[in-house]
């Protein structure tokens, strides 16, 4: 987590969580913050007759015309990691600090993109495709099959998602090399860590390329068509950043000419992906709809951020994940 902030204490009174926070957790924040006026998924008419008074509001995002509406806002909290949809341009011109969930969500995105890997290694969408059809595979199951043991996965973006991804992988067997902005300090289970200019030199290696990455406009198009051919010869391709990372002509190109050996799509361009999308058919694509981050402890992790937060907010320290705006994550 990030700790970066305004630096100056400031009065709270009433936070609006636009959000169907669970009773146990609102609860827990009216035991510790007594004081505070804690308003939880409130109705539109309510949310916008009480914007004149907050000061901080939890949400996915927060409009234009609203912000113009809270002339005391101060601190967005975003439910989600990504804020490629949250930032306004309102947010840097009054100086309103935003905060996101990075790091809530990192132990089943890792999980999801393992799943992913495996479910190709072990042929499931064929065998589950099987099983709709009451057929029994054997003969065919028995050719396809790999082992992810010995292979070599490319995780782009060596965030806190990327680096427990690589921790998982690395205890299955394989050979992690991580591609990261700043920094080339390696991580549990990373062999080897280079830099976004060496994207094109290491992507041939991978048997895996796993886009760990948030949507701003250096990573936008990022995989384009010349990168995705760049990929090794039947590797597979696996992203849960945002879709518009990858081009989705090259994408499909490369899967329909075999190119790639499959892909794991948590996120697609664009999303929801239109029921006439041909990757919806094809067997080696895995399709999840933008569920990676989803977890029954989400916001066991996310109270803690929150909580963290009010108390600096009000203290004057630093917030925690405070989002770079020019950076855009
Ligand atoms: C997020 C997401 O940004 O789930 O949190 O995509």
């Amino acid at each position: 987590m990030s700790e970066r902030g305004d630096g100056g204490p400031r009065t709270l009174t009433t936070l609006l969580i636009r959000f169907p926070l669970a009773e146990h957790h609102a609860q827990r924040l009216r035991d510790r913050f007594p004081d505070l006026t804690i308003v939880v998924d409130p109705t539109e008419e309510e949310f916008r007759s009480l914007l004149p008074k907050a000061e901080a509001i939890v949400g996915w995002r927060v409009a234009s015309d609203e912000i113009a509406a809270a002339p005391k806002l101060c601190w967005i909290q975003t439910v989600g990691a990504g804020v490629e949809n949250v930032i306004v341009p309102e947010i840097a011109t009054r100086g309103i600090i935003l905060t996101n969930n990075s790091g809530v969500h990192v132990p089943n995105i890792a999980e999801h993109i393992m799943a992913m890997m495996l479910a190709f290694a072990r042929r499931l969408p064929f065998q589950i495709r099987g099983q709709v059809a009451h057929e029994w595979r054997d003969t065919a199951g028995h050719t396809g099959v790999f082992e992810l043991d010995g292979q070599t996965l490319l995780v782009v973006g060596l965030g806190d998602i990327g680096q427990a991804l690589a921790q998982r992988a690395a205890a299955f067997g394989m050979h992690v090399v991580g591609v990261r902005r700043r920094g080339r300090e390696l991580t549990p289970g990373v062999a080897e860590v280079v830099g976004l200019d060496d994207l094109q030199r290491v992507l041939p290696q991978a048997h895996h390329v796993a886009i760990c990455l948030p949507l701003t406009p250096q990573t936008r198009g990022l995989f384009d068509r010349d990168t995705i051919f760049r990929m090794r010869p039947g590797s597979y391709l696996y992203n849960i950043g945002r879709g518009p990372i990858v081009d989705s002509r090259g994408l499909l190109d490369a899967l329909t000419s075999a190119h790639l050996g499959g892909a794991g799509l948590d996120v697609t361009d664009p999303e929801p992906l239109p029921a006439d999308s041909p990757l919806w058919d094809m067997e080696n694509v895995i399709i999840t709809s933008h569920t990676s981050g989803a977890t029954p402890r989400y916001w066991d992790r996310a109270i803690v951020i929150l909580e963290s937060n009010i108390e600096r907010f009000r203290s004057g320290r630093e917030l925690l994940n405070v989002v770079d705006l020019s950076a855009g994550y």
